[in-house]
């Protein structure tokens, strides 16, 4: 893709030979199963049957696979015997688009006049007739056409993620003859890694995707001479053909049949002291004790932050059989290439560690998972757990490509559950809670750019369906700009006026962390300024007076209503980053004024009759209903204008919601909860929640499990953990907020806190012992412990030690 390698041969001390982070089995994957687009399409997931029961779907794949990936390319290893699979992804390969069969015209022709709907659902709420709202709202704030358009033959409008296809290699070895199998990903180096002993002979496979490079590495070293086949297949979406390239080496040029998207996949095979020969397809090795495989791979897509709407071609950018054949020209040698590779990723990974003191197990991770899920204490899984998020946000969110989307970047079949989109309702955004606060900042720059490609089709969708200015998107998105809401009817997930907003305060994070101006000034703010726009058109004045967002809904939950709380929630929160962003710019005096006296009469947060934080503008909760989404507290988590400091009685409505909804849940909502338990400062039931994400929610590989695998629990599940040892976002810094009594000795070195400060925190007898702050910016900084707190002036590039 549009990944642009700087490549340069960097010698590094190499990764130490026991990684302490390894997820890892002892027993193999079948090499019989189908490639999944030989059997039944996956049909779509009604959020209740787990997939596996119904659909074409790989349990191994899903629960046991070992995930690689740079951001653009990933790869699942299966670690099969007699055929290994490497199943493939690149991030931009979708269906949809203004590439359809109908052209742009059909793509971008879904939006509706809805804000002409408006005032009449106003009417029937004020008189309570809420079927009559929803049946007005649902059929007039839709898309005017289907996303999928599964009945004809023009193909998906909106498209979906889809496979990249698989390369398999066949080796001819007995799977039943083996012995000392052991597969496993070590997340401290970014290596997946396959051995086993076949007759007395060793096998080893090393695996690893190079950022960098852009390439994926695959090197086959046996004890004797192998005869291998290597092959890929791409997916029955996509037709295309391998040519030989070179000698050793053959490319695959193919598109997607629905709209045309092309791709290339370019292999090149290096046999120590055997021979190479293209037969059938495939590159056919023999008599090599050590075969490296570099596999690399590119779309043709290209991101369009002002698309042309007649252009079918909006999206298409790049020569993916130029781009490929360039990365492949530049690849370094296995050595060269694996150490800058490693380097690479712990110039990332390195800068966060955590030690729980307490036990660990080091067993294959299907049963250690097991142990865990009968009481048995293991807080090296817990770790390893936590540095796991952080693993798959380096693999699959780096700059030059798309954010993670629903699976990261690892999906195994031509279709997938919820497309594999961009959910705007909880899940991109979870994906994105431990980027700042646990390092990673770099990782963040996909979801800005993504967030950049919506803005121009979303001013369309804000004047639309609100007669607004600004901008404003919907439930999902695709890669095409895609900003309107579906045509389903049901208002409680298709009518989410707040989806952009929601984006855009990630943009005021950003700069929160790291003070980077020139980035508040020429990407936040313009964006932040246009949903705070966005909230003034759309938000609606009671006759009592207040500001409400009338209608809305609360995401996934019931029906529309005069104001939510969650819709409310998100409306605070970006007219205060619109406020402290222009302050800070020091422009739109008028505006701030404008938004201050907003902020002042809107809707204000309410306590219901069990003592619950309203989820809706009348005292309708159900203290029974377990629902999975908890948006109601979003001003407790992520948002900040809910806390057990500066609003305690609202904090505690929240724990009776929390309460209320019980722990056990989908994975992604364990993981809100979680964070939003540690927001409470009750770090002992944030930890039951980690327990039970861990226990209930996850995989044998540690994907998280809505069911099916979704990544966004995992992404939950490490941010929850950085909650419960810092926060910041109550204007400290708060050391040890959450700290659970499981936990009662530690340390946690690197993590960032609001106002571009680094801290480093031990602690023992569950208490702490001394934090370090490192000031990025050279601002004054409050620490706080407990009830305490203390206040001193930094100086960038040094650090203070505070003890309490
Ligand atoms: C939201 C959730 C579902 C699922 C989907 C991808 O709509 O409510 O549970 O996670 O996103």
């Amino acid at each position: 893709m549009k990944h642009i390698s700087t490549f340069a041969a960097l010698l590094l001390a190499f990764a130490p030979a026991h990684a302490q982070n390894t997820i890892w089995f002892d027993e193999p994957c079948s090499s019989y199963r189908p490639v999944p687009w030989t059997r039944a399409k996956a049909p779509n997931y009604d959020g209740k049957t787990v997939a596996s029961e119904s659909m074409d779907f790989n349990d191994e794949w899903e629960y046991r696979s070992l995930p690689i990936g740079n951001g653009s390319i990933g790869a699942n290893v299966m670690g099969s015997i007699a055929t290994e699979r490497l199943t493939l992804n690149e991030k931009t390969l979708w269906l949809g688009g203004p590439g359809i069969k109908g052209g742009p015209e059909r793509y971008w022709n879904v939006n509706k006049e809805g804000w002409k709907a408006l005032e009449s659902v106003r009417e029937a709420l004020a008189k309570g007739d809420i079927e009559k709202a929803d049946d007005i709202l649902g059929s007039n704030c839709n898309a005017a056409a289907d996303k999928d358009d599964v009945d004809d033959s023009y193909g998906s409008r909106f498209g979906h993620y889809t496979t990249l296809g698989e390369l398999s290699v066949v080796t001819g070895l007995d799977e039943n003859a083996i012995s000392e199998y052991v597969r496993r990903l070590d997340i401290d180096n970014s290596i997946a890694t396959v051995s086993f002993k076949s007759e007395g002979v060793s096998y080893e496979r090393t695996y690893f995707a190079s950022y960098p490079a852009n390439m994926i590495a695959a090197r086959f070293k046996a004890g004797k001479k192998q005869d291998l086949t290597i092959a890929y297949s791409c997916s029955d979406l996509a037709e295309g053909e391998t040519v030989r390239t070179s000698d050793n080496a053959v490319c695959f040029r193919g598109h997607l049949k629905e709209n045309g998207e092309e791709f290339a996949v370019r292999l090149k095979v290096k046999a120590r002291g055997g021979k190479v020969i293209f037969e059938d397809g495939s590159l056919k090795v023999t008599g090599s004790k050590c075969v490296d495989i570099y596999l690399t791979a590119d779309t043709d897509y290209k991101i369009n932050y002002d698309p042309d709407k007649t252009d079918p071609k909006a999206y298409v950018g790049v020569d993916p059989s130029e781009t490929t054949a360039s990365w492949m020209a530049s690849a370094l040698r296995w050595k060269k290439l694996l150490k800058a590779h490693v380097k690479d990723y712990r110039s990332l990974y390195d800068r966060v560690s955590l030690k729980l003191e307490g036990p660990s197990n080091d067993i294959p991770t299907d049963e250690r998972l097991a142990a865990y899920r009968n009481g048995t204490p293991d807080q090296g899984l817990e770790e390893l757990y936590f540095q796991f998020g952080r693993y798959l946000l380096i693999s699959s969110s780096r700059p030059g490509n798309m954010p993670a989307n629903l699976q990261g970047i690892w999906l195994q079949t031509p279709s997938a559950p919820w497309g594999s989109d961009y959910h705007n309702n909880i899940n991109i955004q979870m994906n994105y809670w431990p980027a700042l606060m646990d390092n990673l900042a770099e990782c963040t720059e996909p979801l800005t750019d993504y967030i950049k490609m919506l803005h121009k089709p979303g001013m369309e969708t804000a004047r639309a369906y609100w007669n607004a200015r600004g901008w404003a998107a919907s439930i999902s998105t695709n890669i095409y700009g895609y900003a309107a809401p579906q045509n389903g009817e049901n208002v409680c997930w298709n009518y989410n006026p707040v989806a952009a907003s929601w984006l855009a305060t990630h943009l005021w994070d950003y700069y929160d962390y790291t003070r980077d101006l020139s980035f508040l000034k020429d990407t936040a703010y313009p964006l932040i300024k246009e949903c705070a726009e966005f909230c003034e058109d759309y938000l609606w004045k009671s006759p009592e007076g207040f500001l409400m967002a009338n209608p809305s809904s609360s995401p996934e939950h019931g029906h529309a209503d005069e104001g939510t709380t969650f819709t409310h929630a998100v409306v605070r929160e970006i007219l205060l980053d619109a406020i402290a962003a222009a302050e800070t710019l020091d422009v739109d005096g008028e505006s701030r004024g404008t938004w201050k006296s907003m902020l002042d009469g809107l809707y204000p947060y309410k306590i219901g009759r069990y003592g619950q934080l309203l989820e809706w503008s009348k005292d309708i909760d159900n203290p029974d209903d377990h629902h999975r989404h908890v948006n109601h507290l979003f001003g407790l988590h992520p948002g900040r204008t809910i806390s057990p400091v500066t609003t305690p009685e609202l904090a505690e409505a929240c724990k009776v919601v929390l309460e209320h909804r019980g722990d056990e849940s989908t994975g992604w909502s364990m993981g809100w909860k979680l964070n939003q338990w540690a927001r409470l400062h009750d770090g002992d039931h944030a930890y039951v929640l980690y327990q039970t994400l861990l226990r209930q929610g996850t995989a044998d590989n540690l994907w998280d499990i809505h069911p099916p695998f979704q990544i966004d629990g995992n992404f939950g599940g490490t941010a929850g953990v950085t909650e419960m040892l810092l926060q910041s976002q109550d204007g400290d810094i708060n050391l040890l907020p959450s700290l659970p009594a499981a936990w009662p000795e530690g340390s946690v070195k690197g993590l960032r806190a609001r106002g571009n400060f680094t801290v480093d925190i031990d602690w023992k007898d569950g208490r702490l012992t001394s934090a370090t702050v490192t000031s990025g910016s050279g601002l004054p900084c409050t620490v706080r412990y407990g009830g305490e707190t203390r206040t001193f002036d930094t100086v960038a590039g040094k650090s203070v030690t505070v003890t309490f």
